[in-house]
């Protein structure tokens, strides 16, 4: 297994170049690009629509590995037919990878998601989470948090809060299928890249979700990606940690969690979010906090 120790073990070689149609400062983007970096060329990528459809538009395509164009609901499904198929072609060697994001994950294609995963398919599915229908418009999924403006849950006189549903646990709902379930940040990259490093390796399906910030929906300066990927893991918004046969690893353990106050206000999202809507989302945070501090290293699901 490639094991990544430091910053300085990334590979220079990119798949993923110049010439992408997303937003300056994407998060998705450079997840994909990054996880390029371990899984190479020898890669199809199955992509549900959403905002990284874009990225192959002919003739600009930034990319140099091999691209499914899917429909919402089933990328999984087709990720399993490419690899049955590979397989019987004695193509075994190859990465099948789902690249999809939130709305596709949680909600539209979990059928298929809970099927392959349920089969234990050799395929790795990676989730961009940027907590939005994005390409549509920046809509509510059940990834959004608690707090945050969306163009389908907006502030207003009657509901100061946005967003009022407390987002899915679908790293405990992917444990639970028995397969590997890890969540990953762009601003821990050697973390990202072991994982994948480890889920190429395995012999079954691997469920990685990977927070993919969005400058255009989340309403902040491009420049800050990766410092806002970093808060997020700080304050506990998203903690990282993996989930095998069960058992539960923190992967970044702190002491004490930062505050969120400093990662909302970086965002326009949360700008006007009312002092009990922070409160509440605090009470979240530390409530799933404490619960994977008291699971670390047992048995969680
Ligand atoms: C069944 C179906 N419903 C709606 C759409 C329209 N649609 C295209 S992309 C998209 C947003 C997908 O959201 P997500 O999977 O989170 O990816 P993101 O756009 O955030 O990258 C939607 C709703 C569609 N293609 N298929
Ligand atoms: S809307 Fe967000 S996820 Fe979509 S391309 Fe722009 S930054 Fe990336
Ligand atoms: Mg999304």
């Amino acid at each position: 297994m490639q094991e990544f120790k430091s910053l300085k073990d990334i590979p220079e070689q990119d798949y993923f170049t110049g010439g992408s149609s997303a937003c300056a400062g994407c998060g998705p983007s450079l997840g994909l690009k990054l996880a390029l970096k371990v899984l190479g060329p020898e890669t199809i990528i199955i992509n549900s629509a959403g905002c990284m459809t874009l990225l192959p538009l002919y003739p600009n395509t930034p990319l140099k590995a091999s691209w499914i164009h899917n429909a919402i609901e089933n990328a999984a499904s087709t990720a399993a037919g490419a690899r049955h198929g590979l397989d019987m072609m004695g193509n075994g060697d190859m990465n099948v990878v789902v690249y999809a994001g939130d709305g596709a994950t949680y909600d539209i294609g979990f059928a298929s998601l809970s099927a392959a995963a349920a089969k234990n398919e050799r395929i790795i599915y990676i989730c961009y989470n940027n907590q939005s229908y994005g390409n549509t418009g920046f809509q509510w999924s059940t990834a959004t948090p608690y707090g945050s403006e969306t163009k389908t849950t907006p502030r207003g006189k009657e509901n100061p809060t946005g967003t009022t549903i407390v987002n899915k646990d679908m790293l405990k709902i992917m444990g639970a299928h028995r397969v590997y379930a890890a969540t990953a940040s762009l601003a821990y990259p050697v973390d990202f890249l072991n994982k994948l490093s480890r889920a190429k390796e395995r012999d079954g399906f691997s469920y990685i979700e990977l927070l993919g910030a969005c400058t255009a929906g989340w309403n902040y300066d491009p420049r800050l990606t990766i410092k806002i990927s970093k808060l997020a893991v700080r304050c506990g918004m998203w903690p990282l940690y993996e989930i095998e046969h069960g058992m539960l690893t923190l992967n970044k353990d702190f002491s004490e969690l930062k505050p969120i106050d400093e990662f909302l206000k970086m965002q326009g999202r949360y700008r006007a979010l009312p002092p009990d809507g922070v409160e509440r989302l605090q009470a979240l945070i530390n409530e799933h906090w404490a619960e994977l501090k008291e699971y670390n290293k047992q048995r969680y699901v």
